[in-house]
Parts: C-alpha cells; structure tokens; sequence
C-alpha cells in the first residue's frame, strides 16, 4: 500500500510559519518577510516570500499528506516532494537553465525552497489570456530531446541505466497516471464529470471498445516502456514563460510525476494542452496556429536527437533505427496527447482553457472527438498539418 505517514517532524506549513522556517533553515536574513500563497496547481501548496522593500523574494512548495484540491479524502504520501527534489536533480545535470533554481529540500517537511518566478506567467494563463508562444515550444522540444537522450540508453552505459531506472520509480504517482489519465475517463467512475451537454459521448467513449483497446494500448505503453527520465505532467500549467533582461525564459516546472517512462508521454502532455487551447482560440473566434506548435516543438526535439546522436554510448542502436524511433515516439506523442485532452473534459481534472469559456460546451466536444482521433489514427497521422485537418474538422 502507499506510504501515507509523514515524520514525526512534519507539519503543514501555514502563510504564518513561513518567515521562521525560512530564517531557522538559513534562507533568510534580513528582517521582514512577506508572504502569500499562490497555489494553483491540483497537488500541493506554494507560498512566495518577499522582502517588502522589493529586494530577494523566494519560493517555497510543500506537498500535503493529501491532493490539495480534493482535501483529506483523497490521501497522498508528501514524499511525492521527494520525487520531486530528485527529479530536479537530475534535470540540472542536463538542462539547468531550463527549471527554476532550487535552494534547498526538507526532507522532513516534504517542502523545496526554490526561486520566485512571480515574473513569469504560466504558460496556460499566458494563452488564454490570448498571449503568444514565443520561443517556447522549440524549448519544449529542445528540452525533452536533451533529457531523454542524457537518459536513455543511447546517452547512458547499460548498468547505469538500470540504476536510473531503480531510483527513479514512482509508483504512487505513475498510478495516479494510470487511473486518472489512462482508464478512468472510459469507465464509471466516482472522479469523472463533464459538461452536461456531452452526457452522449462520455457514454459512447465508455461503450467503444475500438477506443477503450488503443487507450489500453497506450496505458501499457506508459506502465512497461522505460525509455528516458520523463518529467511526467509535462502541460501548459507545468511550464513558466516571460522576459529577463530582453531575452526570452521559458522554465519547466513541477516535476513530481518523473519517473523513467516513454518519451512521447511529455510531448503528448504538451500537444494535448497546445491542441486545448487551440481549441478555445476558434471558440472565441480568434484561431490561431497551435499545429505549428507542434510542428515546432516535434522539429526541435528532432533536431537536438539528431544533433546528439554521434555521440550515443552503443553504436549497435543505427542511423536506421533512429528513424524507426522518431517515428514510434511521435505516433506515442499523437496518441499521448489524445488521452490528455480527453481526460481534461471527462475525468477529475479540467482545463481552465475550457471552463473559461462563456459556453464551454461545443468547444470542449470539438476536444472529445479530437482527442478520440489522435487515438485512433496516431499511427497513419505522418505530420502537423494531418493534425491541423482534424483540428479543422
Ligand atoms: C489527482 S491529480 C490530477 C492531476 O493533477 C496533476 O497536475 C496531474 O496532471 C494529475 O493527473
Ligand atoms: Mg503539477
């Protein structure tokens, strides 16, 4: 059974408790502290702590013995932060300027004490507010590239692999996965809910046995295939976009669902959430062009693969099977991104990019049906453009 129980030196911190905590743990000086709590994500609580006079200004998340928005009758171990902390160590071997900086782990608090990115934005409240992309899906694409060869058994020695993936295993919140993303939505279940206007496809989705196999197909694929440290909840809410000093900063965060899983798992997160919003861009009568995000991200995260190639550990894997490889992982992106989008309408956790809208319900069926089709066809849909006439359709 999961492992609920926090130390005896755990407690849930309150707005209150943060300037003591962070003078007793070394992060803090000066005098006066503020804070505010800015939670926003479905799992933990995160408080920014600033000098008032507008000097250095800090982070701290905490993970709760529960799921933050479904309160104690939804228990979860904190140590879910511990997954955290490692995963972000991992990261900044690879990509450090791509996740925020992190200051230090209380192992008994489950707490990260982390920089402040109060000026950022997240990137789904960036583009629902109708904001452009940037630079960020090149990132995106350029980040996952980076991350997976560095650990995949093209960029790692055999044995060492095997460690990471030891060490990397996460099985409270790879079944949170399993259920919430990948079964659920197909079947009767307590967390689903959905726009009263889609009563008919929430039950034609858990009556198709056509759809039902190919998400089984791709839950499988998320349970057994061990391809690269993932970040694991990859969407437009785990990913922070702004300017510093005139240049473009996209940082990905939250990355307490890594674990050693398929790569198209975090490309699928982020084209599910891209196709989303797309979809409340028609809505709102302002489309824009989100397939060339994914054309963008897909072509970056190409690039940098290629790009680092040469330099695999085990010449065995050819040029010719890495081309068999994109071609697996953008199929497993396609049908990723499918099921993302689809539990963002029916299953436990919504989409403010639809639940914004003035009427949520033709746009959120427009993603139901998308979703199904990038199931179903993930395997003959060749490029962009093939998503771009579904999205159309
Ligand atoms: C019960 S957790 C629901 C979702 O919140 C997290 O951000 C993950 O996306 C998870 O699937
Ligand atoms: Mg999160």
């Amino acid at each position: 059974p999961p492992h609920t129980a926090a130390p005896a030196a755990y407690r849930v911190l309150e707005p209150e408790d943060i300037p003591d905590y962070l003078r007793e743990r070394g992060h803090w000086t000066g005098e006066a502290i503020e804070v505010h709590e800015v939670s926003d994500g479905n799992m933990n609580r995160v408080f920014v702590a600033r000098d008032p006079g507008g000097g250095r200004s800090l982070a701290v998340k905490q993970a709760l013995p529960w799921v933050r928005v479904a309160g104690p009758s939804w228990p979860m171990s904190p140590a879910r932060a511990d997954a955290e902390a490692r995963a972000y160590r991992q990261v900044a071997a690879v990509a450090p300027d791509t996740i925020p900086a992190i200051h230090g782990y209380d192992t008994d608090n489950y707490a990260l004490t982390m920089e402040d990115m109060s000026d950022l934005r997240v990137l789904r409240t960036h583009l629902n507010e109708g904001g452009e992309y940037g630079s960020v899906s090149r990132h995106i694409g350029t980040f996952v590239a980076a991350l997976s060869f560095a650990t995949s058994d093209f960029g790692m020695a055999s044995a060492d692999r095997k460690a990471l993936v030891a060490t990397s295993v996460s099985p409270e919140l790879c079944k949170i996965t399993e259920d919430v993303v990948l079964s659920e939505p197909y079947l009767d279940h307590e967390h689903n809910h959905w726009h009263h206007s889609l009563d008919d496809l929430a039950a034609a989705f858990r009556a198709d046995p056509a759809l039902r196999t190919e998400v089984a197909a791709l839950r499988h694929i998320f349970m057994t295939s061990a391809q690269a440290l993932l970040h694991g909840d990859l969407h437009t809410g785990s990913v922070m976009v702004g300017t510093r000093q005139g240049a473009d900063v996209v940082r990905v965060f939250d990355p307490e669902f890594s674990f050693v899983g398929p790569i198209g798992f975090d490309l699928g997160l982020y084209w599910g959430n891209v196709l989303v919003s797309e979809l409340r861009a028609h809505a709102l009568g302002t489309p824009g062009d989100h397939a060339e995000q994914l054309a963008l991200s897909w072509d970056a995260f190409e690039a940098e693969l290629r790009r680092l190639w040469p330099a695999r550990i085990d010449t065995f894997f050819d040029d010719a099977y890495l081309d068999r490889f994109l071609t697996q992982v953008w199929s497993e992106s396609l049908g990723f991104a499918g099921t993302e989008i689809i539990r963002r309408v029916i299953g436990f956790a919504h989409l403010t990019d639809l639940t914004t809208l003035p009427d949520p319900g033709p746009a959120s069926r427009r993603a139901l049906l998308l979703g199904r089709e990038l199931i179903l066809r993930r395997d003959r849909l060749r490029d962009a453009a093939g998503v771009r006439v579904l999205v159309e359709e």
